[in-house]
């Protein structure tokens, strides 16, 4: 895995912009690029997080930067908050009630806000899904609840929680099941590129469900890319690195 370059750090002579738009208590933050976008990328946050966990300036440094040196084509992004704005438990368990339910929000009412503003509703192979911690187990209930939303899911440092708490790594042949199934009762083509670090605190989770995802080459084969990066932790310095060097998602083009 590459090193994010240094320079990326910094602010990038042709920034993007940002604004908020709210919807009933809560809002959205928008992503502009400098130059016209054909694609959108929804960002999901990780426990405790909010609306600003990517949306801080290294990471907005880093993708002005991506766009303007030709490294990924421009894209729009979408930062929402999965919290509603009153909760104040963001434990775990309550952190997997809220995503469990927050893509009939997406569905309902974040997409339509983001893409009518933006004026146009992209594809679902325009679309890309991607969180971290509880934000990957957020990409994953977008696998088994939006599939017909998204294409390119790149799930980071999270599992599959349709069985419960952390149950990539509790119920991973079911987890693998369910997923795999979903896949093929859909018939929609798609795209999954799951990343962690061996030292992650989520890694023995979503590793035992990768691992059981491979039980099911008829459903995911070339559609699964999987990396673990040597030495990776489970912090937004980490993920950012993941998805300098996996942004865009294109299939069979994962690197190590
Ligand atoms: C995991 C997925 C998510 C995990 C932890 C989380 C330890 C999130 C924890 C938190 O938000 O505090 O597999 O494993």
């Amino acid at each position: 895995m590459k090193t994010i370059p240094e320079a990326y750090l910094a602010p990038c002579s042709k920034p993007g912009t940002v604004v908020s738009l709210p919807y009933g208590k809560k809002f959205i933050l928008l992503y502009t690029p400098a130059a016209p976008a054909s694609r959108i990328l929804y960002l999901i946050h990780g426990g405790g997080g909010n609306q600003y966990a990517f949306f801080c300036p290294q990471f907005l440094h880093m993708i002005d930067h991506m766009i303007a040196e030709g490294v990924m084509p421009p894209v729009y992004m979408v930062s929402p908050c999965f919290y509603d704005p009153d909760e104040t438990d963001k434990t775990p368990s309550s952190s997997g009630r809220a995503v469990a339910k927050f893509c009939d929000e997406l569905r309902g009412e974040i997409i339509p806000l983001a893409e009518g503003h933006i004026g146009r509703t992209f594809t679902r192979n325009e679309r890309i899904i991607s969180g971290f911690s509880m934000g990957g187990v957020t990409t994953w209930y977008a696998f088994l609840q939006a599939l017909d939303l998204f294409a390119a899911f790149l799930p980071l440092s999270g599992d599959c929680w349709a069985f419960g708490e952390k149950g990539g790594g509790s119920h991973p042949e079911e987890t693998a099941a369910k997923l795999a199934e979903t896949a093929k009762e859909s018939g929609l083509d798609f795209y999954i590129h799951a990343i962690t670090g061996d030292r992650d605190i989520a890694f023995p989770n979503l590793d035992a469900q990768m691992q059981a995802m491979k039980q099911y080459p008829e459903a995911f084969g070339k559609r699964v890319d999987y990396d673990v990066m040597p030495g990776g932790v489970h912090d937004y310095e980490t993920i950012f690195r993941y998805l300098y060097n996996a942004l865009p998602p294109v299939a069979g083009e994962s690197k190590q």
